[in-house]
């Protein structure tokens, strides 16, 4: 399926699909254009068999420094920022959520604003040591959007995400492990071959048990622990019918590595 995007750079290694967000002059922060190609790549990367896994990344210096301020300073008296919201970065957050497929994000600099929620709506997330996290919204008067009030305090807790949020504290890289923001911080140089070999190791693992698992964890934030039983167990009964678990099993069987195919 060939997609032409302009304001992403998209390409496959093997089970892996690479994009890099690519305003550098901007540190990469968001238009409703980037918003969504971002949409429809989800629906691409849901549709193709041959992609397994996303890894996402920001051209330049900074990783994505949240709303384009030159785009909101030009808007008309009366517009409606929810509207705007619902029309971009609510859908893209949702369409990364709901992605059946991994998607890890490796950030290589500034993360901001609705950029720190694109961040924190992807699964696994590397940090270069030159990465910095902001939230950025009260800096500039706004409450948090994209996703943002939801994900920080399940990460970092509600006091640091209160912090985070009230006082617009930065978070250097190098300490954002430290407090759970991401999984984990490597030298600015060393980023991209990391989270490379870690995106094949996720595209190389059984897709769809990795997808019904992405949607037992998101059921698990509002589910009771009967209701995620439940789903747990209607969420099995689609996974023990996956080729890759039979593979899984007579790879155990047979001592041998196994070989899962994604399906
Ligand atoms: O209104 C609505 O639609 C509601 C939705 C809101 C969602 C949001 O995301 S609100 C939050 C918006 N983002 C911000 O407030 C962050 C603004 N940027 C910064 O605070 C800083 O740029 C950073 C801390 C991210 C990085 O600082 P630093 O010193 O490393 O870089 P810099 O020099 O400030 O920025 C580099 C360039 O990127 C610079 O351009 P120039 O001067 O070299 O031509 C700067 O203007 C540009 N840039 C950075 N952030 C944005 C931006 N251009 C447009 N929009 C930005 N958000």
């Amino acid at each position: 399926m060939t997609q032409t995007y302009e304001t992403l750079l998209v390409e496959q290694d093997g089970g892996v699909l690479e994009v890099t967000l690519n305003r550098p002059d901007k540190y990469n922060a968001l238009t409703s254009q980037l918003a969504h190609e971002m949409i429809a790549l989800c629906e691409r990367a849901e549709k193709d068999d041959s992609i397994r896994a996303i890894l996402i990344t920001g051209a330049g210096k900074g990783f994505c420094a949240g709303q384009d301020l030159d785009d909101s300073i030009s808007r008309p008296d009366g517009y409606s920022v929810s509207d705007h919201l619902n029309d971009t970065y609510n859908p893209m957050a949702m369409a990364m959520r709901n992605l059946p497929k991994p998607i890890l994000i490796a950030v290589n600099g500034a993360c901001a604003g609705a950029g720190f929620g694109l961040a924190l709506a992807g699964d696994l997330r590397f940090a270069s040591d030159k990465a910095l996290f902001l939230t950025a919204f009260i800096g500039i008067g706004l409450a948090p959007d994209t996703g943002v009030s939801f994900w920080l305090p399940r990460l970092v807790g509600p006091a640091r995400a209160a912090e985070m949020l009230y006082t617009n504290k930065r978070i250097p890289g190098a300490e954002a492990a430290e407090i759970g923001l991401v999984n984990k911080v490597v030298p600015h140089d060393e980023l991209m071959t990391e989270a490379r070999a870690m995106a094949q190791k996720l595209a190389a693992n059984p897709t769809v048990g990795i997808g019904l698992t992405k949607k037992a964890l998101l059921h698990s934030t509002t589910a009771t622990l009967q209701e995620q039983l439940d789903y747990e167990g209607q969420l099995q009964n689609m996974a023990a019918k996956t080729a890759d678990y039979k593979e899984g099993v007579a790879a155990f069987r047979d001592k041998r590595k196994p070989n899962f195919q994604g399906k």
